[in-house]
């Protein structure tokens, strides 16, 4: 108490009256902290998570981006990038409409023939897509389909684990921004060049233990899944970053995504990009 008998303002309550602005960018950076941490934990613990925006109603793309870059931050290495929600079928899945992307976390790599460890997972999707390898750096904005398949120098079959870490894949787009678009595991088949394949009439099979779950041609991503990458391009062009050669994309899930347990085994066959096959214990 001073001599007055009134309490002294601490330094963070002199400092919030001082300069508004900057202390309601200090609490965002707080909680976009506290939000990359809660994700981290709930990964390492194998233990969902209800969506933020359950209790932030404010919750917007731009601070689940800032959450998502902090996690990439603390990730193994970048190995490139995955776009989210490009196709109807998985928009309708999730109740979602907004194409979206994460980042591909290059520890987080399955190699040919190794089977998935479910254990290390919360509640594992499988879909199939589109991959490109990048050749040459791709900046936007105005990168066109044509600009990206000129920049590739293969593509490939691709089969995404999805890991949603939150209850039952509930989220909004900024929750699963945030969660780096339930980014998980990802194989990537034998690298094809792209000249000669008519991307977006690859016809594309889905199997869980032999069954069909779902069909797809490669056109169910923004159209063409080379369209789907150009829109990645201008997107991290505009936020100062760009696609650079040697990095990998997933061009988003072609259907929608399959959970699966351990003795399941899902295929993906994606036209002349060939057939991937990955079993679950
Ligand atoms: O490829 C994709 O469309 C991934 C969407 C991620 C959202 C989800 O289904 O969890
Ligand atoms: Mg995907």
């Amino acid at each position: 108490m001073s001599t007055h008998g009134r309490r002294h303002p601490v330094p963070a309550e002199t400092a919030r009256r001082a300069d508004p602005a900057a202390a309601r960018g200090a609490a965002r950076q707080q909680a976009i902290d506290d939000m990359a941490s809660a994700l981290t934990s709930a990964a390492a613990a194998r233990r969902a998570l209800d969506p933020f925006s359950d209790r932030m109603s404010d919750l917007d793309l731009a601070t689940g981006y800032a959450v998502q870059r902090r996690l990439r931050g603390a990730a193994g290495g970048l190995a490139g990038w995955k776009l989210g929600l490009t196709s109807r079928a998985k928009q309708a899945q999730v109740g979602l409409d907004t194409p979206v992307y994460g980042f591909l976390d290059s520890t987080h790599a399955l190699a040919p023939a190794q089977s998935l460890d479910t254990a290390a997972l919360i509640q594992p999707r499988a879909e199939p897509e589109i991959v490109f390898l990048l050749g040459d750096d791709l900046e936007g904005p105005g990168v066109t389909a044509d600009d990206v398949l000129a920049a590739s120098s293969a593509v490939a079959a691709g089969l995404e684990i999805l890991d949603s870490r939150y209850h039952d894949y509930r989220f909004t787009a900024a929750d699963v921004v945030a969660d780096d678009v339930s980014a998980g595991r990802y194989l990537v088949g034998p690298l094809i060049p792209p000249g000669g394949i008519d991307l977006g009439a690859v016809g594309v099979t889905f199997e869980k233990n032999g069954t069909l779950v779902a069909t797809a041609t490669g056109a169910a991503v923004l159209g063409h899944p080379a369209a789907a990458v150009a829109w990645l391009a201008g997107r991290l062009t505009a936020e100062g970053e760009r696609l650079r050669a040697g990095q990998i994309v997933f061009s988003g899930g072609l259907t929608a995504a399959t959970p699966f347990a351990p003795g399941d085994v899902v295929t993906a066959r994606i036209g002349q990009l060939g057939t991937l096959v990955l079993a679950a214990t």
